[in-house]
């Protein structure tokens, strides 16, 4: 009898778990989007081993997995948030050594979801965010026969909607401090970094990590900043990049450090040393993130002609059709079909495309009035609620460019163009 008892709590057990389980990987029933789902975005950041990339994303997810004054937080698969975690937590203990880093050639994929909350208290999933790591490895080395990790590289940097070129702080200051080591390596790192570059048209945004090691070239951080871009600009391959390519697509160079001011510091033998019971105040990290949909944008809309778009933007202020969103999906159709291959693939997200175009594009008031005579309207509960879930996004996208335009505003030299 006793293995019979147990045979069947065993059984009744897993019947619950499986039930679970279906529920949890289930998509949450959500009333907006539902037909239509959430656009996915992707991120390639190209860099070497040692560069700081595996930093920057656990500072980046420790600090954008709460709200801390956005809209909008990030959020993980839980395999994915354990792990960076450990890795936030390894380089915040002032007593235990770096944790280390990625192997050669090795490759890591994230998915975040960005969430937000509309005014009735709902959480809704606003866009994916891919993001995946690629380490020094392939770019410089040559590849065994067979190996397909190479052409599986060149078309997902084809195909990212944006790309992160890291470049090691800890080499420029070697570099500037005279270093042929340091400066070799950081010649050869970018050239081949740039190479890859080329394929795509996407936006890119250099990120100088590990900028806490460079903070004594000057007081003030741009000037800073200056320094370290014409620096950067002695490289011809960054050079040609910029100058070629920064009239029609949007380039950056931001600083970011993943620990902060005062939490490391270059030892006698010139290594990264933690500080002892130091704090980390991460600076930047958010930047490279928040900068993907509005550079995207950008770029989309220095490509349109400039009078259709107007005319697109104007009518959705008047559209008298009803049902919330249908002057925003025939905008979002328009961008679809205009942007081409920047956004072509968006096609089936036309409100999410709507939405961001009337927020990122041009008169941004044409929209805001919009909304408002809509919402003198009587709406029915299921419009209400879109209607909500709308304005809770198109706040996400705002956050996400003046985050953008904070950082312009600061640092005027993050923006890379051909006049330098
Ligand atoms: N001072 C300072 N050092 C950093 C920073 N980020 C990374 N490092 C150092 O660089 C090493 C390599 O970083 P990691 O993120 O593992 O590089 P990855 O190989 O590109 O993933 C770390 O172990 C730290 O010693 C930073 O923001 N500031
Ligand atoms: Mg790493």
């Amino acid at each position: 009898v006793a293995p019979l008892i147990v045979a069947v709590v065993l059984a009744v057990a897993l019947v619950i778990l499986g039930a679970l389980r279906s529920r949890r990987l289930r998509p949450a029933p959500s009333p907006v989007g539902a037909d239509e789902g959430v656009p996915t975005f992707r991120v390639v950041a190209l860099g070497p081993r040692g560069s700081g990339k595996t930093l920057l994303l656990a500072s980046m997810y420790h600090q954008m997995q709460t709200w801390s004054g956005r809209s909008y937080f990030l959020t993980a698969p839980f395999e994915q948030v354990v792990l960076l975690n450990q890795w936030f937590t390894a380089v915040a203990d002032t007593s235990l050594d770096w944790p280390s880093g990625t192997a050669v050639g090795s490759t890591r994929e994230l998915t975040f979801t960005v969430r937000t909350r509309a005014a009735s208290g709902a959480l809704h999933e606003v866009m994916h965010l891919g993001y995946l790591e690629y380490a020094g490895g392939l770019l410089t080395d040559a590849q065994a026969p067979g190996e397909t990790g190479q052409a599986d590289l060149l078309r997902r940097i084809e195909s990212a909607h944006a790309l992160l070129g890291i470049i090691d702080g800890y080499r420029i200051r070697q570099s500037l401090d005279g270093h042929p080591e340091g400066h070799m390596r950081l010649q050869q790192s970018m050239t081949a970094m740039i190479s890859l570059m080329m394929l795509s048209s996407s936006p890119i945004t250099f990120v100088i990590t590990k900028w806490d090691l460079l903070r004594d070239i000057d007081v003030d951080e741009d000037a800073r900043l200056r320094q370290v871009r014409k620096f950067l600009m002695s490289n011809q391959g960054f050079r040609d990049l910029v100058q070629a390519h920064s009239s029609h697509r949007v380039v950056r160079l931001i600083p970011v450090s993943a620990v902060g001011p005062d939490f490391a510091e270059l030892d006698a033998h010139g290594m990264v040393a933690k500080l002892p019971d130091e704090q980390m105040r991460p600076t930047n990290f958010d930047v490279p993130l928040s900068a993907v949909v509005p550079d995207i944008f950008e770029q989309v809309e220095r490509s349109m002609d400039r009078a259709k778009l107007q005319a697109a933007l104007a009518r959705i202020g008047r559209e008298a059709r009803p049902g919330p969103g249908a002057a925003f999906a025939e905008l979002g159709s328009y961008v679809a079909q205009v942007a081409g291959k920047a956004l072509g693939a968006f096609a089936p997200y036309t409100a999410f495309l709507g939405d961001a175009a009337a927020e990122l594009f041009g008169d941004r008031d044409v929209a805001v009035s919009d909304r408002q005579s809509r919402l003198d309207r009587q709406l029915t509960e299921a419009e209400r609620t879109i209607e909500e879930f709308q304005i809770a996004r198109r706040k996400v996208l705002r956050d996400f460019q003046s985050r953008v335009d904070v950082l312009e505003g600061q640092l005027p030299s993050s923006r890379l163009s051909s006049e330098d």
